[in-house]
């Protein structure tokens, strides 16, 4: 039995950094008078750095019209970063952000069968409390029996900390947990940790390598497209549909090795 579910936000709850993060940091540019903005396809380039005010550092390494002396750099970084999250909060805020097909429905489906879920995610903690507030309601918490991000976990995606924080929270060995990702980094991050993971291509992650995980697929709210395949009558990806690819999941097996004995 799977013990707990973990959620990535970042492209997994919501499409928030082609809808959200993106736009938010082009008006913050605009609005501070910095002279340059993102095209949604640099961006995707640019998300191979987790983290926003360190994407934001690592584009500014590479661009002349970037301010030269490093310590500028930072400080310029920590004021957009600052005003981008604000006006971040202010697009979910409006409803702009919905949450991605199948989302919903699986949030409830596990809340009304009592599994513990988590949030697991190297996003700043207020980007994430403005999203589940506007759909889960001020008391969003109360689903989430841990909530980690980049606050908790400064080492950021595909550092495993913020896995293993969330295990350590939930009292859990990694294997009881699945966690669901998008992206590479998030991929990589669940792997390392050992939580066993499943992949919903997201915008900027139509179809990231995905080796050994539990299933790979477009969409929540969708069964077609999945491997395993996931069952054709449903319209959706279940609890019950995960459970099952859990307890068809490729174990790792020790063998024991015939004479070779302990201490030799
Ligand atoms: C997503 C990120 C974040 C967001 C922006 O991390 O890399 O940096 O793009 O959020 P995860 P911040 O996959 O762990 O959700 O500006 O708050 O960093």
């Amino acid at each position: 039995m799977i013990k707990a579910l973990l959620w990535d936000v970042d492209g997994t709850l919501a499409e928030t950094e082609r809808d959200g993060h993106l736009v938010a940091f082009n008006r913050a540019f605009e609005a501070l008078g910095v002279p340059w903005r993102w095209s949604e396809q640099h961006y995707g380039g640019l998300l191979a750095v987790s983290g926003g005010r360190e994407r934001l550092l690592y584009d500014m390494s590479r661009r002349e019209e970037a301010p030269g002396d490093a310590r500028q750099r930072e400080a310029l970084a920590e004021t957009v970063h600052r005003l981008k999250n604000q006006i971040y909060e202010g697009i979910v805020r409006r409803g702009d952000l919905p949450l991605r097909a199948g989302v919903a429905e699986l949030l409830s489906e596990c809340s009304r069968a009592h599994l513990p879920m988590g949030i697991v995610t190297t996003t700043s903690r207020g980007n994430v409390e403005a999203l589940l507030a506007r759909h889960l309601g001020s008391r969003w918490s109360r689903h989430f029996a841990t909530v980690v991000c980049a606050n908790e976990a400064p080492r950021k995606k595909p550092d495993p900390q913020v896995y293993r924080l969330a295990l350590a929270a939930l009292r859990l060995h990694p294997h009881q947990a699945v966690a669901i990702e998008d992206a590479p980094a998030g991929i990589e991050a669940a792997q390392r940790a050992g939580v066993p993971v499943m992949v919903a291509h997201s915008h900027y992650f139509p179809a990231c390598a995905a080796a050994g995980a539990l299933a790979v697929g477009p969409s929540l709210g969708r069964s077609e497209g999945w491997q395993p395949a996931a069952d054709p009558r449903a319209m959706r990806i279940s609890l019950e549909q995960i459970m099952q690819w859990y307890a068809h999941r490729p174990r790792i097996t020790t063998i024991p090795v015939r004479g070779v004995r302990r201490g030799s």
